[in-house]
């Protein structure tokens, strides 16, 4: 429905695990990839809107985000929920005043409730109470999704959202204060090792599930749905299957090659107890993801080790 070829394409966020993804996926679709380098500040509108009437792209792949895992949404709730709505407001009404075609916005599955029912369908939104350690970066993703529906109702623009799930992939943040579970998880593992440790400790109680998805996968299901998707209502992009912490940890633990332990920090929070999507609407418009968890999670430790893991690490093991 929507040819790339030809056109330019801004995709806002372009240093992130996701923007940088979606820009290696682009280079197969024959469009000019356009940047803001960090002079062009998203959370300020009149920097915004220059950058939009300089540079007049064709479509929009809104990647930008304020992101983080469970203990940084719990600590920075006014950043997560303010800078993440001045970016989408900035961008989509940029989009808008420019006569950009096409834009695509990414929400997360932590806009659903807490206990919506497994697997999610998109019409679970707003059908409860959000999961309380997140709900700050879940309003502000609502709040990005009305607003291209609203944009789409009243200006006609079509501008579509995906809502992925769980990702992780090169690129990845491996602090371990501000970083989702699958990267902190492969750090602690693959320290541990160097260490020769006898364990390493997970967050919360290893029950809740996820569903993960690698970025490269996502970035595929971003450009599909780009080319093949024009609708008002988010669109899901899952893996399809999840799995405990617990048994993520042992997969992790597997790939770095530690033989320790795994030990649980019940004072830490669980989150949400599980948060599977029902991929069955894209999965209907004919794509599915590539990349199993095992394997995407090996080539995630060979983008640690190559770009994270420090020289001091590794010479100081044993
Ligand atoms: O990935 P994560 O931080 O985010 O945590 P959420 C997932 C689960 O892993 C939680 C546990 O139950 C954590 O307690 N966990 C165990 C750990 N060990 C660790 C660890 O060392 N680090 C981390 N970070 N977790 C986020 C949301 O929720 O998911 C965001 O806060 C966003 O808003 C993102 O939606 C996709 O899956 O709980």
């Amino acid at each position: 429905m929507f040819e790339l070829a030809g056109k330019r394409v801004y995709v806002a966020g372009h240093g992130g695990m996701v923007g940088s993804a979606i820009i290696r996926r682009l280079e197969r679709e024959n469009c000019e990839v356009l940047t803001s380098d960090r002079s062009t500040d998203l959370r300020e509108q009149a920097a915004v809107r220059a950058w939009f009437n300089d540079n007049q792209p064709d479509a929009v792949i809104l990647a930008a985000a304020k992101v983080g895992g469970i203990l940084a949404n719990d600590s920075f709730p006014a950043q997560f929920l303010y800078d993440n709505l001045m970016i989408e407001a900035n961008v989509i009404e940029a989009a808008r005043q420019t006569a950009v075609e096409k834009l695509l916005f990414l929400g997360s599955s932590c806009i659903y409730p807490k206990l919506a029912e497994q697997p999610i369908r998109e019409s679970a939104l707003l059908t409860g109470p959000l999961e309380p350690t997140n709900e700050w970066y879940a309003i502000a993703k609502i709040a990005g999704i009305k607003l291209c529906q609203s944009y789409r109702r009243e200006y006609g623009s079509d501008f579509i959202c995906a809502m992925p799930t769980n990702l992780y992939g090169p690129g990845d943040n491996f602090d371990l204060t501000s970083s989702h579970v699958l990267p902190a998880l492969m750090r602690k593992a693959h320290e541990a090792k160097l260490a020769e440790a006898e364990s390493i400790e997970i967050w919360g109680s290893g029950t809740p599930r996820r569903e993960f998805l690698h970025v490269d996968d996502l970035a595929d299901g971003c450009v599909f749905l780009f080319k093949n998707y024009s609708g008002e209502e988010h669109v899901n992009l899952g893996s399809g299957s999840d799995i405990t912490i617990a048994e993520l940890a042992e997969i992790v633990c597997e790939v770095v090659g530690f033989e320790g332990k795994v030990t649980a920090d019940a004072g830490k929070p669980d989150g949400t107890p599980r948060k599977l999507m029902s991929g069955d609407k894209i999965a209907a418009m004919g794509w599915k993801p590539a990349i199993t968890l095992r394997d995407g999670i090996a080539a995630t430790y060979d983008y640690f080790r190559a770009n994270v893991a420090t020289e001091a690490n590794e010479t100081g093991a044993k």
